[in-house]
Order: C-alpha cells, then sequence, then structure tokens
C-alpha cells in the first residue's frame, strides 16, 4: 500500500521555494492514499549545520505552524519533529553501515554545504543522506514529494534499500518513488537566476519568506533581478532567460496554472506590468497563510501537543519496521 513521507528542516524560516516546491504539494497529496501521510519536521538534520538552540525551537514550532497554516490536517497526517521519534536515528545508524563512503562523498549537497573546507564539516552533515533514507524507510514509505534539488538523495534511498536487501537477502525494503512535479520543483532566488532560493542563503532579498508583509513582498519582486526583454508569447521563448522563466514559474505554481496558460495571458508583457501582478498574486495568496501562521504561533503549547501526537502515530508505524530490521541484521533486543 502507498504510504507518503517527506520532511523539512527547521534551519531558518519557510521561504516561497519550500512553500510552493513541498508544503503546496503536500497538502494536494494528503488525501491521495489509504494511510495517512507522515510530514516530519527534520530538526536532527538541521543541526548538522550550526543551529542556535533558542531559533531552532522557534523553526521547528514556526514550520509547524506553516505546514498547518497552508492547510495540513494534523488529524488526516501525522505531523511530527524528527527527533520525537528515535527510531529515524536508530535505523540511521544500520543505514551508515550499508552506505558507502564513495556514494556519500558523490552528493553534490555535501559538496556544496561543506563547500572547499571538507575537513571541517561535521561527520553529520556528511551522513546527511543515511538519516534521510532512514526517515523514509523506517515507515516503508512509497511515495517522497520533494523539490528537485532532493533527487539524487532519493536515488541513494533506493541504493540502500536494494544493497540492505541484497547483503541480507531479503525483500524488506520497498523500492521508493521521487515525486518530483509541477512547475515549481526548483524556484530559483531572486538576485540569481543559477542558484535555488534557499532558506540560509544570507541575503534576504534572495528570497521571499512566508512570514514576509505585503509591503516586503512587493518590493522583493519590483527588485527581482530580472534582463530587460518584455515577456515572449511563447514559455520556449523562455529557455535562455532563467531569471525570467523562473517568475514565470512562480506566478503558474502560485496561480495553480499552466506555464502556457500563464503566458497566453501574459506573452508580451514587460516587466512593470507583470511583476507588480506577480506580487499582487503572491500577496493575495501567502498573506492568509501569514496570518495564519501568527495565530499558531500565540499558542506555542498547542504546537507541541500536536507535534507530540503526531510523533505517538508515527512511532506506532516505525518501531515494528525497526525491530524486524534488528532482527534481519542480528542485534538482540527485548
Ligand atoms: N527553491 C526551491 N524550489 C523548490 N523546492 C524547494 N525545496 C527547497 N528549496 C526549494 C524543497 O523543500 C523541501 C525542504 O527542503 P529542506 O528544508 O529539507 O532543505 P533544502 O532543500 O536544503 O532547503 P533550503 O531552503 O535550501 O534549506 P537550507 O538553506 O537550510 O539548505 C525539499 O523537498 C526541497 O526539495
Amino acid at each position: 500500500t502507498p504510504r507518503i513521507f517527506s520532511g523539512i528542516q527547521p534551519s531558518g524560516g519557510l521561504t516561497l521555494g519550500n512553500y510552493l516546491g513541498a508544503i503546496q504539494r503536500f497538502v494536494d497529496m494528503q488525501d491521495t492514499t489509504e494511510e495517512p501521510p507522515l510530514y516530519c519536521i527534520v530538526d536532527q538534520h538541521a543541526i548538522t549545520v550550526w543551529q542556535d538552540p533558542e531559533a531552532l525551537r522557534h523553526n521547528t514550532r514556526e514550520l509547524a505552524a506553516g505546514y498547518m497554516a497552508a492547510g495540513l490536517d494534523p488529524a488526516r497526517s501525522a505531523l511530527f519533529n524528527q527527533s520525537r521519534v528515535p527510531e529515524h536515528a536508530q535505523m540511521a545508524w544500520v543505514f551508515n553501515t550499508v552506505a558507502r563512503m564513495g556514494w556519500m562523498g558523490r552528493m553534490t549537497q555535501w559538496k556544496d554545504k561543506a563547500g572547499k573546507n571538507a575537513e571541517a564539516a561535521s561527520l553529520g552533515l556528511f551522513a546527511y543522506p543515511a538519516l534521510m533514507a532512514a526517515d523514509i524507510l523506517t515507515y516503508h514509505a512509497t511515495q517522497v514529494p520533494v523539490g528537485e534539488d532532493q533527487k539524487q538523495h532519493l536515488e541513494l534511498t533506493r541504493d540502500i534499500a536494494a544493497k540492505f536487501n541484497h547483503d541480507y537477502g531479503v525483500e524488506f525494503f520497498p523500492m521508493i518513488e521521487p515525486v518530483i512535479e509541477g512547475p515549481a520543483t526548483r524556484i530559483m532566488s531572486l538576485r540569481d537566476g543559477s542558484k535555488k532560493m534557499s532558506k540560509s542563503d544570507p541575503s534576504d532579498q534572495s528570497r521571499i519568506n512566508l512570514t514576509d508583509d505585503a509591503d516586503a513582498i512587493s518590493k522583493k519582486f519590483r527588485k527581482a533581478r530580472t534582463d530587460p526583454e518584455p515577456l515572449p508569447e511563447s514559455y520556449e521563448g523562455l529557455s535562455e532567460r532563467p531569471e525570467a522563466r523562473n517568475l514565470v514559474n512562480i506566478y503558474a505554481a502560485l496561480s495553480g496554472q499552466g506555464v502556457e496558460a500563464v503566458m497566453a495571458e501574459h506573452g508580451g508583457a514587460g516587466w512593470g506590468q507583470f511583476k507588480p501582478a506577480l506580487a499582487d498574486l503572491a500577496v493575495e495568496k501567502l498573506a492568509p497563510i501569514s496570518t495564519e501562521m501568527a495565530r499558531l504561533m500565540a499558542d506555542p503549547a498547542e504546537i507541541d501537543r500536536i507535534l507530540s501526537q503526531g510523533a505517538q502515530k508515527a512511532r506506532a508505524i516505525a518501531t515494528p519496521i525497526l525491530e524486524q530490521t534488528y532482527d534481519i541484521v542480528g542485534l538482540l533486543r527485548d
């Protein structure tokens, strides 16, 4: 039976990229499977790079509020933070023994984040994909909605599952399916069309935060880097224009229209017309979410209660799968 798992790191505030590439997709998918989906706040992934403890607590709760404000119903899913379900870390240790150093070293996220000084990066950052495989496989999840940047990690998850099954001669872990669809699988920075929009980009101008007010959203889109040409008549005409294409993709994802429909409506428009239209649309879609997030954040105890309940639901699935894994590997347990 299909089961959905996905997660987001509380490594900063949510961006429009996280919303369109991940959360909105989670909401769309929440009624597509019989099994309740698992939506996780991956706090143990976040600490692979330094996080201020107080900020981490705040960002974890704010991310929970973001999920719910965008329409995730904690009654129909398991919404929880990773560290509340110790099975993730326990399974990750087993996978650390399955995954090979060479596989990890080839991950582009590792290379990007470790940068030139890999010697100084944390061991956790290197092992990140093994924990991610554990997040997914500890539930025997099959469907994993993510943005384009996570594709390589999901392929590694398949490699880990296949090697485990092969080494122990079992058909235990399923082959997962990445779900990377729609116009928003890779939203780019507003300052640089070759970089993805990211929570941890030092420039706040590079991204739209879900907590930005109408004024900030309008200003950021107005100042977004573009070329001077007006929009072409068809989407194909954007193939060599990454910044312009990015803004069209954002418009399409926010409006729920296909990219060709956006071009039919706005083809030929100059930036003086298209940018304000985009800003208005973004404000219309995001303002209710940020208002609801602020309302939910006023009661952190309630958020903690929801996360704790979500973790109980998740553990009910994870515990027996971890126990079977231990049995397969030969680890004695009670
Ligand atoms: N720019 C993006 N466009 C589309 N999808 C995106 N995602 C992230 N950025 C974009 C998707 O959001 C989910 C959660 O991502 P994450 O928080 O686990 O880590 P990330 O991909 O590393 O995101 P950030 O925002 O760039 O965080 P930092 O700066 O901490 O690394 C994933 O499904 C991701 O694909």
